[in-house]
């Protein structure tokens, strides 16, 4: 090593997280302190590892119309982030979760902090095509930014389309979207090469449902485009991107089993389904061979917990939470076969004075008690708008032929509303 410059360089280091969802609530109950706890340990983690770049793939926030509290959350970490030099560049795209308008507000001001904003494509590729630096000055990393892609930004509705065509012609927009970055990132690689040699890596961004791609009920993953659409395939991300980091499933993982290709999955549990999966954030180091992808678990700020069983089960798991004398929040769901009107309250009374919340109390028993035809039920609130939908078609016994098409339609209605929720300016309509 000398010191003229021609020292070794480290390799470009980002680090990939997605799906913070600031803001969030379980069941009702605020989390900012668990979400300032997690950027927290972030910031320190940018610093310790020596983090070129962070790139946050979708769903900054949990809504179109994020808290004050929540919005501090996410400015006081960029601060903290660009002033404190925890890392040198920050890449944020909006997921399907976060107003576009909302997000770009920002972005010439976050620009003078080195954090760009990517919320909708641009004009040309060029907007969302850019070169990063290393902390000698020289370009290290090459960003193709792509945010969650928008029925309505892909293409324009035709009347008399049907549920294939509009599959078919949404699939085909992403691809020709991610094939336009790709030519563009590869442009900006040859004129590097031409200029100094060296090659560049391309890192590319994505917030959508890989096809293969694993969820689980109760994660918070709101359902994206219409029905089955949307599963896009491997094949759709260009070969020249070294890696592509992606958002949108809670869990973390590989897509078709490629490396390069992942999910970082949601740091902090959005629902009681994902209690007690692990955490990560993905560091990825742009070596000579190609990138190196190490999982950095992230740590438990809250502890959730589901339990089941019946009356004397439920006691007994609730007593021991309470004897661990750890704050955890906890949904119940009583299965025992006698009727206990008063569950809720009896619950209550054995957390009472400690450090253990009963966000939910499940009795459906209960409440099946209380219905004309004595089945057990669901309350509206345990049910997805499609497993509703699903309940509909089977009370009504729709002919199975049918129902394909009328799940499609109804989805499209859902996706609609949601469109119309994230409302680019216009939220008050
Ligand atoms: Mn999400």
């Amino acid at each position: 090593m000398n010191d003229d410059g021609a020292k070794a360089v480290a390799p470009f280091r980002v680090l990939h997280s997605s799906d913070w969802h600031l803001g969030a609530q379980l069941a009702g109950r605020r989390r900012h302190e668990e979400q300032r706890a997690f950027l927290d340990w972030l910031t320190e983690t940018l610093r310790r590892e020596a983090v070129d770049c962070l790139v946050v793939a979708g769903d900054i926030f949990d809504t179109t119309v994020p808290t004050n509290q929540a919005q501090r959350l996410l400015y006081d970490f960029l601060v903290s982030v660009a002033r404190g030099g925890a890392c040198r560049h920050v890449v944020l795209v909006a997921g399907n979760h976060d107003s576009v308008s909302f997000l770009e507000a920002p972005r010439q001001l976050l620009g003078a902090l080195d954090i760009h904003v990517v919320a909708e494509i641009g004009e040309g590729p060029e907007d969302d095509v850019f070169v990063l630096d290393d902390a000698s000055g020289r370009p290290a990393l090459i960003v193709g930014a792509v945010p969650y892609l928008r029925d309505r930004d892909m293409r324009r509705q035709a009347a008399g389309e049907t549920a294939a065509d509009k599959e078919r012609l949404l699939l085909e927009g992403i691809a020709a979207h991610y094939a336009k970055i790709g030519r563009r990132a590869e442009a900006l690689r040859a004129a590097e090469r031409g200029r100094s040699g060296r090659r560049l890596p391309i890192l590319l961004t994505g917030h959508l449902f890989a096809a293969g791609g694993r969820t689980a009920l109760d994660d918070g993953v709101r359902e994206l485009y219409v029905g089955s659409l949307g599963r896009v395939p491997r094949e759709v991300f260009p070969a020249a991107a070294d890696y592509v980091a992606l958002g949108h499933l809670h869990a973390a993982q590989t897509v078709a089993g490629d490396p390069g290709v992942r999910y970082s999955g949601a740091p902090l549990a959005l629902g009681f389904g994902e209690a007690g999966r692990e955490r990560q954030v993905l560091r990825v180091d742009f070596a000579e061979g190609g990138p190196v992808v190490e999982a950095i678990a992230v740590p438990v700020f809250q502890r959730l917990a589901r339990i089941e069983g019946n009356l004397a089960e439920l006691g007994r798991e609730v007593a021991a939470l309470v004897a661990d004398g750890e704050s955890v929040l906890v949904e119940l769901r009583y299965t025992g076969d006698e009727i206990v009107p008063d569950l809720a309250a009896r619950m209550e009374d054995l957390v009472e004075g400690s450090a253990v919340e009963l966000l939910r109390v499940l009795n459906p028993r209960a409440l099946a008690q209380l219905l004309p035809d004595g089945r057990e039920r669901l309350s509206l609130g345990e049910l997805e708008p499609a497993e509703v939908f699903e309940r509909c078609l089977e009370e009504n016994e729709v002919p199975a032929e049918q129902r394909e098409e009328l799940r499609l339609c109804f989805a499209e209605i859902v996706a609609a509303l949601q469109a119309h929720d994230a409302g680019d300016g216009d939220a008050t309509t």
